[in-house]
């Protein structure tokens, strides 16, 4: 079974995050923040992956920004020498008024273009403007090409959560394992 485990201390966070890739989308995620915790969630569960993540500190951004920093390098730990794994996942996903599309490569190359923009300052508790930067954090954490557009969408807290579903499922494909070798032309990602 694939999984790793990640911790994370500074002077401003304490974090911690494990993953299993071969899971069942169980999920315990305790950031203090409610919505960033059910994205997570969210993400876990249509991922099929089994995920921890806690965090604590001094600001909203700096717990956010540091959990998703533990999470990509655990995903990235997780993979090992990514033998065998499919590497490109996509997922275009709906949410009622929404309709996301994620595509992603996990060859090495840490690249993210991140097209949502919200109309609201704060989902449910998460500063909109984290939202983006997030999921760059995640991009250069776990050294993905990572593509997200929201295709069309009206509800902030729908656009967000398509988001993480279709992040979920892509992730899920990314990391499937299909074969032995290292999926490069090069022999090596
Ligand atoms: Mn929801």
């Amino acid at each position: 079974m694939r999984k790793a485990k990640y911790e994370r201390k500074t002077k401003e966070t304490d974090v911690e995050v494990q993953i299993v890739l071969e899971g069942t989308g169980e999920a315990e995620v305790e950031t203090g923040i409610d919505f960033f915790d059910h994205l997570l969630e969210s993400m876990a569960k249509h991922g099929n992956f089994d995920l921890t993540a806690k965090g604590k500190g001094d600001f909203e951004h700096h717990i956010a920004e540091d959990v998703t920093i533990a999470l990509g390098k655990c995903f990235e730990k997780a993979l090992g020498d990514k033998k065998g794994i499919r590497r490109m996942g996509d997922a275009v996903v709906p949410m009622d008024d929404s309709l996301v599309l994620v595509a992603l490569d996990l060859g090495g190359r840490e690249y993210s273009d991140i097209d949502v923009t919200f109309e609201k300052e704060k989902i449910v508790d998460l500063t909109s403007d984290l939202f983006v930067h997030l999921l760059e954090t995640l991009s250069s954490n776990l050294k993905c090409n990572l593509h997200v557009d929201v295709l069309r969408g009206a509800n902030d807290h729908h656009k967000a959560e398509a988001t993480f579903k279709a992040l979920g499922v892509a992730l899920s494909e990314a990391v499937e394992k299909i074969g032995e070798e290292i999926p490069s032309r090069k022999g090596m990602i």
